[in-house]
């Protein structure tokens, strides 16, 4: 059976000024082609559905007509991210119709979305976990006999101790073990690859954190509570499938086979930092021997990339195949090239940051402090020489000579 596997939307977002509502769109309208071909059990959306808590009006009505469109194909499961308000994207979860879960609260974990395979294997359960405040989490799972530390790792592992239970319920206990420590990785892999020839669900936990060994990018909104923020692989051990949310670039995170964890990533590239990476969703495949994942490229509505250089290089014909893409331009020239933005806005339309580093031995080392009996004339050719690149011209020293002299002056003019 196939699932599909998406997170951090992020809708409402821009990128530097431009709004990106059409890229998204244009996503969830690939996502919904893509549900009608492979036919997923369920499509699981990791969290950051919104880029704020009080998202815009445009990203509301994208979601419901997005969330309509896919329910009409695919049960759907979405969890709450750090950027989501959990209150009101969880809104009237218990009145949707039964192919649309929304989690986003603390007493929904452990219970499963329990998901049929249509070819009929024994399907799976998906076990939703929403984004988990430290504290807030910390404070719900604790009792006097238990108490549960204010830390990513702990209430993620307390809300994983839920699934444990509700699986243990179920007769599927030893599937995902009590003490993940404690327990023999090479036999509970054999166990488990028995248990998926003995026909029992596949086990899919969906989380939004940031798990250890997964790489970030500068977009992603940090969640460092008391100086730890990451939670431990070992945390998700024995589920066959963890399908997470927060970090925007999509990668595998390293786990004993034959578990897979994932971060589906984010559709778009929402910082300069994601320039190389090729934005999908992922078409998971469950009921083998172990999960496999194959990446569908999303749509890019317009690539992005960085360039660097001296302006004259900037503006020769080297760069035309960047003239579309949305850009970071950084100008090296010693001295600041004059109407610098103009002339490269002219060049590249879609230039996002244009920001000019002079490149060569850095200037001075340290300023010195300006104080009542510093000459300011010097004061004003230093800075001259460190925002330009280069010292004064005698010409320009006798305009700031003139113009000092105006001030001491009261402002008579020259
Ligand atoms: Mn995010």
């Amino acid at each position: 059976m196939r699932l599909l596997h998406t997170s951090d939307w992020h809708l409402g977002r821009s990128l530097h000024g431009v709004d990106l509502t059409e890229g998204l769109a244009a996503y969830l309208d690939h996502l919904v082609d893509l549900a009608r071909q492979v036919r997923p059990a369920a499509t699981l959306v990791a969290g950051d559905v919104y880029d704020r808590a009080v998202p815009p009006v445009g990203a509301v009505q994208l979601l419901e007509e997005s969330l309509t469109r896919l329910a009409e194909l695919t049960q759907v499961i979405v969890i709450s991210g750090n950027h989501d308000s959990a209150t009101r994207l969880g809104f009237a979860a218990g009145l949707m119709r039964p192919e649309i879960k929304l989690v986003t609260r603390l007493d929904q974990i452990g219970r499963a979305v329990e998901v049929a395979d249509p070819d009929g294997g024994p399907g799976a359960l998906i076990y939703p976990a929403p984004f988990l405040d430290a504290y807030a989490a910390a404070d719900y799972f604790s009792d006097q006999d238990n108490p549960v530390a204010r830390s990513h790792e702990a209430v993620t592992a307390a809300a994983l101790g839920r699934v444990r239970l509700d699986l243990a319920r179920r007769g599927l206990g030893g599937v995902a073990g009590g003490d993940p420590a404690a327990s023999d990785k090479a036999a509970d892999a054999a166990n488990r690859q028995s248990r998926a020839a003995n026909g029992r669900p596949a086990t899919v936990v969906m989380g939004h954190a940031f798990v250890v060994g997964g790489a970030a990018s500068e977009s992603e909104r940090d969640l460092t509570v008391g100086g730890v923020a990451t939670v431990p692989v070992g945390v998700f051990a024995g589920i066959d499938y963890v399908a997470l949310g927060h970090l925007h670039g999509p990668q595998r995170i390293a786990a004993p086979e034959p578990q897979l964890i994932r971060y589906s990533g984010s559709p778009l590239a929402f910082s300069f930092s994601e320039t190389g990476q090729t934005k999908s969703t992922a078409v998971v495949t469950l009921g083998g021997a172990s999960p496999a994942a194959e990446l569908v490229p999303a749509p890019v509505p317009r690539p992005l990339s960085q360039v660097e250089g001296m302006i004259a290089d900037l503006e020769s014909r080297r760069f035309d195949d960047l003239a579309d893409h949305w850009l970071r331009v950084t100008v090296t020239d010693p001295s600041r090239p004059e109407d610098l933005v103009q002339r490269l806005r002219r060049r590249f339309p879609h230039a996002l940051v244009i920001r000019h580093l002079p490149s060569g031995p850095a200037l001075g080392g340290p300023g010195r402090p300006v104080t009542a009996a510093s000459d300011p004339s010097r004061v004003v050719a230093e800075f001259i020489e460190f925002a330009g690149g280069a010292p004064p011209t005698e010409a320009e020293l006798g305009e700031v000579g003139r113009a000092l002299e105006a001030a001491r002056r009261g402002g008579e003019g020259r």
